[in-house]
């Protein structure tokens, strides 16, 4: 990293009170939004400890303040109900505040946890452990009240504003490339009814809504180092007010995948039904007994609307000239766009089995 970077980084790591060395500090790869930094200093007692710094996007998130408060109330309830167990801490600088706004960009920093992500599952079990982990976390925040966050990205999941917001992109076609995606176009308009069925029946005041985490990427949960035991869930800006399909949705879209999200081999997207039945025990394991009916049997159909969401905002944000996801190649959202349809239609063919294996895991934990 160039020698500005790193300076910069040690200025904001002193605004929030850290003393001793500055070693160095290291970009992780970590999310598609945020930018986050590992920073390594030796302490004035000579011990190595790192702090993770982040440069928060300002323009997927245009209320960063409101966005800490929220984190911050979260963060505290859910280290009440785990006194003296590994939890997400965000630093303070002098004046109080969590975060560091130097005219051009928003810094925060929080505790290094000593951990490994995992983008792709290695077996079962820590898949199962994911599905408790983020089950666990709904549960921390079942008590939290909604109306104390502030929507730090409105309509987020309402999948209808999704599907408008795509088709402004459409007719805007700033940088002439809806041309090129005229098949995937057609084919997200074709199943919008359905892929709008969660979105129409909050609406309809058919699904609760619930406090949740919105992005809930197996890579959010931080493992045991030495085990497959989760260890903290991460990656809380979006949580607001959503539907429990949210959460199982866009995990299950991300995990049971057989390849990566942004895979090019596309022929070999789709579902992988074990992984499935494992997230689902582990999740439902902790939620079931809360789970409304409506809930449970809206969760397959989740996983769907879900990948179809994200496919509409992978593809929006292509033709706008990739103004939101970080992208390591031109085409990363159009293949991106690709790899989630390709999933959604393998659910598609999938839903039987899936709401099977809902039904019988539902049963299962609430016995
Ligand atoms: C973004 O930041 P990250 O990578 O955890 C996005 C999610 C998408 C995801 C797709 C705030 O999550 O909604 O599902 O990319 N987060 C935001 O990889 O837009
Ligand atoms: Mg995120």
């Amino acid at each position: 990293m160039t020698v500005d970077i790193n300076q910069k980084l040690e200025q904001i790591c002193r605004l929030f009170r850290i003393e001793g060395t500055y070693v160095t500090s290291e970009l992780i790869q970590m999310g598609n939004v945020n930018k986050t930094y590992e920073c390594k200093f030796i302490l004035p007692d000579g011990t190595p400890k790192s702090f993770l710094v982040q440069n928060v996007n300002t323009y997927a998130f245009r209320h960063p303040v409101e966005l800490m408060e929220n984190i911050d109330k979260v963060t505290e309830h859910i280290r009440a109900k785990k006194p003296g167990q590994i939890a997400l801490h965000f630093h303070h600088t002098e004046d109080r505040k969590t975060y560091v706004e130097d005219g051009k960009n928003f810094w925060r920093m929080t505790n290094y946890i000593s951990s490994v992500t995992y983008d792709t599952p290695p077996n079962l079990e820590l898949i199962n452990n994911a599905g408790k982990a983020f089950g666990e976390f709904q549960m921390q925040l079942a008590d939290f009240k909604p109306e104390d966050l502030f929507e730090t990205i409105p309509d987020f999941h309402n999948t209808r504003s999704r599907f408008e917001k795509l088709l402004a992109s459409v007719k805007a076609d700033p940088v002439g490339r809806v041309a090129e995606v005229r098949e995937e176009l057609d084919w997200l308009l074709s199943v919008q009814d359905l892929a709008c069925k969660l979105t129409d029946m909050q609406k309809a005041g058919q699904l609760p809504l619930r406090v949740t985490h919105n992005d809930t990427k197996i890579n959010n949960v931080l493992f045991r180092k030495d085990s497959y035991e989760p260890l903290v869930v991460i990656d809380l800006d979006t949580v607001m007010p959503g539907l429990v399909g949210h959460d199982f949705g866009d995990a299950i879209r991300f995990a049971a995948n057989r390849v990566r999200e942004d895979s090019r081999d596309y022929d070999k997207a789709g579902v992988d039904l074990d992984v499935f039945k494992a997230f689902a025990q582990g999740f439902l394991g902790m939620t079931a007994r809360t789970l409304t009916e409506a809930e449970i049997d809206t969760l397959a159909l989740s996983c769907f609307v879900l990948t179809v969401e994200l496919s509409t905002r992978f593809l929006a944000d292509y033709i706008d000239g990739d103004l939101y996801f970080k992208i390591l190649t031109p085409d990363h959202n159009l293949v991106r766009t690709r790899c989630q349809v390709a999933l959604a239609k393998d659910m598609l063919k999938k839903m039987p089995q899936m709401e099977q294996i809902v039904r019988e895991c539902a049963a299962e934990a609430c016995m």
